[in-house]
C-alpha cells in the first residue's frame, strides 16, 4: 500500500524534485501549486515513469478559502495524507529594510508563513484522524542567520523555524513527526523570482561554486520518510560544500 504525500510548490525547484523522488519510490503524490499546466505536465510525466498515483491540486497557499476548499474537496481515496511537505515559498526583492516594498513584504509573509499555517491547519487534522503523519517544513539557513537585505525573508524563515518547533510540541502524543530541512543555496527558480525575472542577477547568485540542486534536498526529504516510527529528525541544516553559512561563501 503506497503512502500519500502532499507537496506544496511542486511546479518548480525543490518541490518538483521532492515530488519526483517520492513518486519514484512508491509514494502517491498530490502535487500542488498555482501553475496548473506545470502540475498537469508533472502528473503526466510521473504517471508514465512510475507506478505511483499522482493528483494535480491547484491552490494558492496565500488564500485560506482556496486552500480550505482544495483540501476539503479531496476525493476520499486522497484524504489519508501521511506526509506533508510545506515547501511553497519565495523571496521577493533584496532591498534594505528602510527602502523595502510593502507588497514584497506582504507576499513573503503571506506565502512563507501564513501559507504554511493554512495548509498545515487543514492537513494535520486529517493525519490525526488517521493516527499517523510526517510534516516536513522547508525552512532555510535564512531562518538561522540574517544577511544584508534578507530582513523580511529571513524573518519569514525564522517564523518557519518557530512554527516547526511549536508544532512538534503541540503534536506530542499524536504520532505525528515534525521535521525541518533548512537549506543554503539551492539552484532553482528562487533567485529569478526574488529578482523579478532578472536572469543576469539570478545567475550571478550561483556563479563560481557548485550550489545544491533540488535533488539534494529531495534525497534528504525521502530519507526522512524511511525512518523507523520512533525516530524523528528534528532539523537538518544543509549547505553546499562551498558555503559555511549565510554570509561566508567560497566563490572561485
Ligand atoms: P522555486 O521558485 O523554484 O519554487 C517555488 C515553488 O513555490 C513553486 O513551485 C511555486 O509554484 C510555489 N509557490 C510560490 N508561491 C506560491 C503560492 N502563493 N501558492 C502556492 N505555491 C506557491 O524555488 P525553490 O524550489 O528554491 O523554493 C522552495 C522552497 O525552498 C521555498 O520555501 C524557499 O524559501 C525554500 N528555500 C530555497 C532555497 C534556495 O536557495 N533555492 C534555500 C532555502 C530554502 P507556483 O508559482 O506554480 O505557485
Ligand atoms: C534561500 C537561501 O541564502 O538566498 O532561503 O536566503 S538564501
Amino acid at each position: 500500500m503506497h503512502k500519500i504525500a502532499l507537496v506544496t510548490g511542486a511546479t518548480s525547484g525543490i518541490g518538483e524534485a521532492i515530488a519526483k523522488k517520492f513518486a519514484h519510490n512508491n509514494i502517491d503524490v498530490i502535487v500542488s501549486g498555482r501553475r496548473i499546466e506545470r502540475l498537469h505536465a508533472l502528473k503526466a510525466e510521473l504517471e508514465k515513469e512510475t507506478d505511483s498515483r499522482i493528483m494535480a491540486l491547484q491552490m494558492d497557499v496565500t488564500r485560506f478559502s482556496e486552500v480550505e476548499s482544495a483540501i476539503k474537496n479531496l476525493p476520499d481515496e486522497w484524504q489519508t495524507i501521511e506526509i506533508l511537505v510545506n515547501n511553497a515559498g519565495l523571496a521577493s526583492g533584496r532591498d534594505k529594510f528602510h527602502e523595502g516594498d510593502i507588497g514584497d513584504w506582504e507576499l513573503m509573509i503571506d506565502t512563507n508563513v501564513k501559507g504554511l499555517m493554512y495548509v498545515s491547519r487543514l492537513v494535520i487534522p486529517l493525519m490525526i484522524s488517521h493516527g499517523q503523519g510526517l510534516v516536513i517544513n522547508i525552512g532555510s539557513i535564512a531562518g538561522r542567520e540574517v544577511y544584508p537585505g534578507g530582513n523580511v525573508y529571513c524573518a519569514s524563515k525564522f517564523a518557519v523555524d518557530a512554527l516547526t518547533k511549536g508544532l512538534r510540541i503541540d503534536l506530542l502524543g499524536e504520532n505525528i513527526k515534525v521535521s525541518q530541512i533548512a537549506p543554503g543555496l539551492v539552484e532553482t527558480e528562487f533567485s529569478l523570482v526574488r529578482f523579478k525575472g532578472d536572469q543576469q542577477k539570478a545567475e550571478k547568485v550561483y556563479e563560481g561554486f557548485l550550489p545544491l540542486g533540488g535533488n539534494d534536498i529531495a534525497d534528504i526529504a525521502f530519507y526522512l520518510t524511511t525512518l523507523p516510527l520512533h525516530v524523528c529528525i528534528n532539523d537538518i541544516v544543509v549547505t553546499p560544500l562551498a558555503q559555511a553559512n549565510s554570509v561566508f561563501l567560497n566563490r572561485k
